[in-house]
């Protein structure tokens, strides 16, 4: 997959060299290009924004230095993808339809945003735009929420994962819980024991006891994912729990 980021700060985009996806990218399954919107500026100031056309406070982002850059961007039917806190509600099923993409082109908005003009283009053109938000609170631009979202995408490519099944079991996956807790060793630490079931090695029991833990999480955690779960898919004993 092809992932390009516009930004005016591509240094925020650094971490994206580390950890899983730094990997992903130098084992050649992400091509990740992260780009300066300043490159597609003409004047000496090397101006992105203006004041809102009808008045008001703050500044908005030109239509016509990111139109260059989508340009030069972004490949026929690229999806773009604007974060903004406005947008729909990113979640594991968004990551989940971006991740088969062939190519994501993040434009990362500052200020009170870009120009709407820029994602009308795209659409008129064929192109998919999604304005995502990742929750309702509010960050000072996209950066950081591209970040995100190129985390959850980049995770779910093939062989990006070592072991896939850790894809299986995790919160948000396809049970619709969060994931249960978990222990390692050692089983007694510092007065504090591990359930007893966990070193059983009774598989089945093992198995019933962390669903009722994920059952009991996301009831008291997620009321709203409870509402949610398949009633065909719970059996007696989700029910008792
Ligand atoms: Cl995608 N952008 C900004 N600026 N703030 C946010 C956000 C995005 N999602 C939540 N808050």
């Amino acid at each position: 997959m092809r992932i390009d980021v516009v930004t005016i700060f591509p240094d925020y985009l650094r971490a994206l060299d580390l950890s899983l996806v730094g990997k992903a990218r130098t084992s050649g399954l992400l091509d990740l290009r992260v780009h300066d919107l300043r490159d597609w500026t003409t004047d000496r100031h090397r101006t992105v924004d203006d004041s809102p056309l009808g008045g008001g406070a703050g500044m908005v982002m030109r239509p016509d230095v990111w139109g260059q850059a989508l340009d030069a961007c972004a490949q026929p039917g690229a999806h773009l993808v604007v974060p903004t806190p406005s947008g729909r509600t990113f979640t594991q099923r968004t990551a989940e339809a971006l991740s088969g993409e062939e190519q994501l082109v993040f434009a990362c908005g500052r200020y009170e945003g870009i120009d709407a003009r820029v994602a009308e283009r795209h659409r008129a053109a064929g192109g998919r735009v999604s304005e995502l938000s990742i929750g309702d609170y509010v960050l000072n631009g996209g950066e950081v929420a591209t970040m995100v979202m190129v985390e959850a995408v980049a995770r779910l490519l093939p062989g990006v994962i070592g072991n896939p099944e850790s894809l299986v079991e995790e919160s948000h996956g396809a049970a619709g819980l969060l994931e249960y807790p978990v222990y390692t060793r050692p089983p007694s630490w510092d007065g504090y024991d591990a359930p007893e079931v966990l070193l059983s090695g009774h598989h089945a029991r093992i198995a019933r006891w962390r669903r009722d833990e994920a059952l009991r999480r996301t009831a008291a955690r997620r009321p709203d994912m409870i509402k949610d779960l398949d009633a065909a898919a719970l059996d007696k004993h989700d029910r008792a729990v």
